[in-house]
C-alpha cells in the first residue's frame, strides 16, 4: 500500500533503523521507544492487524512470532534457554488501543521491569 507508512519503510523509501530482517519480516526500532529495547516487528506483507494476518496467512504470523523471540535473543532479553530478564509482546488494534499505524506491527519492548496492568 502506497500510502502506508510500514509499507513504505519495506520499500526503503522511507529510512528504518533495522535490527533483523528475513524474507518475510522486518523488525526496526521504534522512533518513540518506551523502554530501553522499544523494536516493531512487521509482516512485509500488508495486514491491518493481528487478527487480519491470522486469517490471511498463519505460517506469516508464525514468522513473525519467531522474528520477535529472534530480536529478544539479539537483544539480550533472554537468555540461552531462558527467559531472564524476559520482555513484553504488545499489539494494538483500533482506536480505543491507540493504533496510530494501520499495519500489524508487534511492539517488542523490554530493559527495565515492565508494570502490569500496562493500562
Ligand atoms: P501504534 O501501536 O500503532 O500506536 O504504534 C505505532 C508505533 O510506530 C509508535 O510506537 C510510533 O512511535 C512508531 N513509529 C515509528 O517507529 N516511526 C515512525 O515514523 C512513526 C511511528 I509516524
Amino acid at each position: 500500500m502506497s500510502d502506508c507508512l510500514f509499507c513504505r519503510m519495506v520499500a526503503g523509501e522511507i529510512p528504518a533503523d533495522v535490527v533483523h530482517e528475513t524474507d518475510r519480516v522486518l523488525a526496526f526500532r521504534d522512533i518513540n521507544p518506551q523502554a530501553p529495547t522499544h523494536v516493531l516487528v512487521i509482516p512485509k506483507e500488508h495486514h491491518r492487524n493481528l487478527a487480519a494476518l491470522a486469517a490471511a496467512d498463519a505460517e506469516l504470523l508464525a514468522a513473525v512470532a519467531r522474528a520477535a523471540g529472534e530480536v529478544a535473543r539479539q537483544e539480550g532479553l533472554v537468555s540461552d534457554g531462558g527467559v531472564e530478564p524476559g520482555y513484553r509482546v504488545v499489539t494494538n488494534t483500533g482506536p480505543d488501543a491507540g493504533q496510530s499505524v494501520d499495519h500489524v506491527h508487534l511492539h517488542l519492548v523490554g530493559g527495565r521491569p515492565l508494570g502490569w496492568p500496562p493500562f
